[in-house]
């Protein structure tokens, strides 16, 4: 029997009801997506200007990563890690020497990688600090987004992601995003084992720091022997123009030769380090640090499978091989013109900011206006794909390997559908 092909309706309706309601998705369903692209079962065509929140940076349906998964997955995809496998030697090789770290402990989705990390810099304050046991505290940003676990959240400001679901984690200090006397003074506790931080914070609009502030804020973590924790699991793998948000150089040290600006003591990926073909996380750093964490102290049924190992090492080639850091910061820039120049001929929109590919406007009404949702309904309309993060900000983030004339067409649906707006 051939079993009709649901539409778009049909589905909405199946999610609602068997699914939980723990997201509110724009009205929409896709069932197709090859580069910048992605189809609706009904064969309508739209530019995706999300990536899946920047886990798609390479695009959908990379052949290289897809390569990658068919090789892989006839062979073997999981032995778990109570044996060895013939890939993850090889995978930590080269992601190792990809970001120059002395080792890499293998994740899957990117809030393992944080809690990950969050074990890590403890463990490292109590053997390597001295800090007194279940005395270590880690440092957040107020605005920070780092996943949905309940120790993750315990560091949330944002009463969606918190209320309701205490007690909450103990040990956490939560300072201003962007303020360095505040992190100075929080630094001054000699209990702090670290301080993590988005180099942008996506979730919490785009919002993009002062210049000096990662800089600034990793002199600080030295000068008071804590560990600066990166999480790039958004900014990361050339989202926003350079390999790492925290490298102020090109891709990676050892292709450049400069010293980067600011070298995270834990570096936490996710998203795009799979292109977005499935989870895979990791969190890199030295001996010194990484060495705290003893067998059988950690881990993950899937964490270091082989599949994801061959997947991760696809998608970073295609990173280097295509240059999409380069195309992101290039037509980061050709992007923000072309969102200023709407700024100066509509009021509807008063600021864009962002670096690279990972942008944000603000929409001129108040944050629990659903003006910005309803833009995204009509750009939807139009053929884009975006989402509003909080209120009244739209993230404009696609993938990196988007083209220039690509690029000029969508900023002419976002110019149309904002001015053909009606309030
Ligand atoms: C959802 C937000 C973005 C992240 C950073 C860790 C994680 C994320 C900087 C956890 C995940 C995702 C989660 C996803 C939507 C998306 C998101 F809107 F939730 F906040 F990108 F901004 N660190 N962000 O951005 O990674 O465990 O999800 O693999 O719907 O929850 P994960």
């Amino acid at each position: 029997m051939i079993v009709d092909k649901l539409n778009s309706e049909s589905l909405m309706k199946m999610e609602d009801k068997y699914g939980a309601h723990n997201y509110h998705p724009l009205p929409v369903v896709l069932s197709k997506g090859e580069g910048v692209y992605v189809w609706d079962p009904e064969g309508n065509k739209y530019f995706d200007f999300l990536s899946a929140y920047s886990a798609v940076n390479q695009g959908h349906g990379h052949p290289k990563i897809l390569k990658a998964l068919y090789d892989q997955a006839k062979d073997l995809t999981l032995t778990s890690r109570a044996f060895y496998n013939d890939q993850l030697g090889p995978y930590e090789k080269f992601i190792t020497s990809y970001f120059n770290y002395d080792k890499v402990l293998p994740m899957n989705t990117g809030v393992e990688a944080v809690e990950t990390a969050l074990k890590l810099c403890r463990k490292w304050a109590y053997e390597k600090k001295g800090v007194q046991a279940d005395r270590a505290k880690i440092v957040f940003a107020s605005g920070n987004f780092h996943g949905r676990t309940l120790a993750v959240i315990s560091a949330s400001v944002d009463p969606d992601s918190r209320t309701g679901f205490g007690p909450y984690m103990p040990g956490y200090e939560i300072i201003e995003y962007n303020n360095l006397e505040a992190l100075e003074s929080a630094l001054s506790d000699e209990n702090i084992a670290g301080f993590i931080v988005e180099p942008i914070q996506g979730e919490a609009g785009v919002v993009v720091p002062d210049s000096n502030y990662l800089k600034d804020a990793y002199a600080l973590c030295k000068k008071y022997n804590a560990l600066f924790i990166a999480d790039e699991v958004q900014t990361g793998i050339a989202r926003t123009g350079k390999l790492l948000a925290t490298c102020g150089n090109c891709s990676c040290e050892k292709s450049c030769g400069n010293q980067p600006e600011v070298k995270p003591d834990i570096l936490i990926l996710g998203k795009a380090l799979s292109g977005g073909v499935l989870p895979v996380s990791a969190v890199l750093a030295d001996d010194d640090i990484m060495l705290c964490i003893k067998p059988g102290e950690h881990g993950s049924t899937f964490g270091g499978n082989p599949l994801a190992c061959n997947v991760a090492m696809a998608a970073l080639n295609v990173i280097r091989d295509e240059g999409l850091a380069e195309n992101a910061e290039n037509l980061g820039k050709v992007f923000r013109q072309r969102m200023q120049a709407l700024i100066d001929k509509s009021d509807l929109v008063t600021l864009v900011r962002g670096k690279g590919l990972l942008n944000a406007i603000v929409i001129n009404d108040a944050p629990e206006s659903k003006t910005a949702w309803n833009i995204c309904v009509e750009l939807k309309d139009n053929g884009l794909l975006a989402k509003p993060t909080h209120g009244n900000i739209i993230r404009f983030a696609p993938p990196l390997v988007i083209n220039e004339e690509q690029l000029h067409e969508c900023c002419d649906i976002i110019e149309k559908t904002i001015l053909n707006h009606k309030q």
